[in-house]
């Protein structure tokens, strides 16, 4: 009797054990640890796939060493995002022309150096035929839920985009689809779907990649665009169960008429209005938080870095903040800093803070 409860604590031991150290607790853990910390880790889009007017050519043969942020900064940012849209249609590039090949390998080879991912997902709209940001059909969300005629076709999707996070075996990785859709620019976004709609649509997905295909090693974020009050952001949340981590996307842009300086005083108070919002949510629900995506576009303030987004992100327990892409091919579309532009010293300044963490 004895020697069978202690194999029964020892098996339950090392079950619990080998649960503790999974890949996604270790990154949770991780997360967590940098937001007691007071730290925050930086991330860039698509950041070794390419960066202003350069782009990997033949990722197979290429190391992927290559970093706008690492060029100016000296570091590798410690967080990589990746879209994963157009692997719905089983391309062999995402909708940016990224090789899913190559998103693999940088990212594996990124969270071998220590770094972390986080992937979002911008799918064409299966109603229509057009892109994520076709909105000329509020039905389409209904359609692709079970019942609906394009669920069927749907679930294939999903079956694409989940093959590709198994395809990265076990590691751990941030996941947040069905992203900014409080407002309505995506077909998921707030007109065009009913709250319940669009939390079956997230359960579903969080439902098929979990349970159908036993994928336990991502941490899935839920990110509304900000600035919006608490019951609003939680007008749509899918629900604990589903969620780990509790984001928001906010962009600075120069209004009409307005000065760079009041464009950037309005941004860091949009910010940190919607970051305490989130520390108080994140607190109630037991989450992780993080700012999911931010920008100036083309950054026109040489010293945005440190004089807007530095002070408005700092003291709040976000774990990370990501700068969306450098296009390479659209000169003015960049959200992260690159060698010989403007604000380098800046972003320097502020890669050097002791709260902001890259990666060596
Ligand atoms: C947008 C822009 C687009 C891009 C999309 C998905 O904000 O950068 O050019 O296709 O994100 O990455």
């Amino acid at each position: 009797m004895k020697k069978i409860s202690f194999i029964f604590v020892a098996v339950t031991l090392m079950a619990c054990s080998s649960e503790m150290d999974s890949p996604k607790n270790q990154l949770t853990a991780r997360l967590s640890s940098l937001a007691e910390n007071g730290r925050i880790a930086y991330a860039h889009q698509d950041d070794l796939a390419y960066g202003h007017a350069w782009c990997v050519e033949d990722w197979e043969s290429d190391a992927l060493e290559r970093s706008d942020v690492k060029d100016v900064a000296g570091k590798y940012p410690a967080m990589v995002g990746f879209d994963l849209g157009d692997i719905e249609h089983g391309s062999e590039k995402n909708l940016d022309g990224v090789p899913f090949g190559l998103m693999r390998k940088a990212a594996l080879q990124h969270i071998a150096r220590g770094g972390m991912v986080t992937f979002s997902w911008h799918p064409d709209n299966l109603v229509t035929g057009g892109d994520a940001w076709d909105v000329s059909s509020d039905q389409v969300v209904k359609s692709i839920l079970p019942g609906g005629e394009k669920h069927d076709e749907f679930m294939v999707w999903l079956q694409r985009a989940a093959d590709f996070i198994e395809s990265l075996g076990d590691v751990a990785v941030i996941f947040r689809p069905w992203h900014e859709n409080l407002a309505s620019w995506f077909w998921w976004g707030g007109k065009l779907c009913t709250p319940e709609e669009y939390q079956e649509l997230y359960r579903m997905t969080w439902r098929y990649f979990t349970k159908e295909r036993g994928l336990s090693n991502i941490l899935w974020c839920y990110s509304p665009n900000g600035p919006i009050p608490a019951g609003e952001y939680m007008s749509r949340y899918p629900g604990d169960e589903y969620v780990d981590i509790l984001g928001t996307d906010i962009y600075e842009f120069v209004a009409p008429g307005e000065s760079m300086a009041d464009a950037g005083a309005r941004f860091g108070a949009e910010v940190k209005d919607m970051l305490s919002t989130l520390v108080t949510l994140g607190a109630g629900h037991n989450k992780l938080i993080c700012f999911s995506e931010t920008g100036l576009e083309g950054i026109p303030d040489a010293n945005w870095w440190c004089n807007a987004l530095y002070p408005a992100i700092q003291g709040f327990p976000i774990s990370y903040v990501l700068t969306w892409r450098n296009a390479h091919d659209r000169p003015g579309h960049f959200y992260g800093p690159w060698k010989g532009y403007g604000g380098e010293e800046d972003f320097k300044a502020f890669a050097a803070q002791d709260k902001i963490l890259l990666l060596d």
